[in-house]
């Protein structure tokens, strides 16, 4: 799309080396718990979880960045995903963490962002809602970049893949 490349790939967000910066779909005391925030934390070792405690609580919708620590890629950029349906406006809400953790990258200067779906596991967000609302602003985002020139959903599985491959066309045809 322009200078902008948006790919879809099947794999783990804690693994994807060639990436300036991943980002966890975090809890609010930005903690390592299940899912993305345990396997980033994992691989990342506990200097991660040292410097988030500085950072801690932050609310739905809202990123803060740090480094990676053991990981492969410069930073790290934690959201809070709504819990759907409880969070709300839900979908508000999530645009909001894709928008701000774009916003962190571009302020930082970094090319290159690899996001899983934030909010589609424990947090409940249907996925194909969700791919929705993470395209359509991901894509809406795209005249204010200038640093980013690489964004890369990782997802888990392959019904997962597909449906942000259709969710991205869609939005690219809508824009
Ligand atoms: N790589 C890529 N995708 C993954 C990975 C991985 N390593 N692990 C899970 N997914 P979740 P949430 C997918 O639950 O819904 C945590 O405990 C998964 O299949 O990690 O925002 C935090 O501490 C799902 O589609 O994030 C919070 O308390 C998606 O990533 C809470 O869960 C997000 O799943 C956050 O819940």
């Amino acid at each position: 799309m322009g200078e902008l490349t948006m790919e879809c790939v099947r794999g783990d967000i804690a693994a994807q080396p060639d990436m300036d910066a991943i980002v966890n779909a975090a809890n609010a005391a930005l903690l390592p718990g299940g899912g993305v925030a345990g396997a980033i934390h994992r691989a990342a070792g506990p200097g991660l979880e040292q410097e988030c405690r500085r950072l801690a609580p932050i609310r739905p919708g809202q990123a803060v960045i740090t480094g990676a620590h053991r990981l492969p890629n410069r930073h790290v950029i934690h959201c809070l995903g709504p819990v759907y349906g409880v969070d709300i406006p839900s979908d508000e809400l999530l645009a909001a963490c894709y928008r701000n953790a774009l916003r962190l990258a571009e302020r930082q200067g970094l090319g290159s962002v690899a996001f899983p779906s934030i909010s589609t596991g424990i947090f409940g967000y249907p996925m194909a809602e969700a791919a929705a609302v993470a395209c359509n602003v991901l894509l809406a985002e795209r005249a204010a970049l200038k640093a980013v020139r690489h964004l890369r959903f990782v997802l888990f599985g392959e019904a997962d893949l597909q449906l942000h491959q259709q969710a991205l066309r869609q939005a690219a045809e809508q824009t």
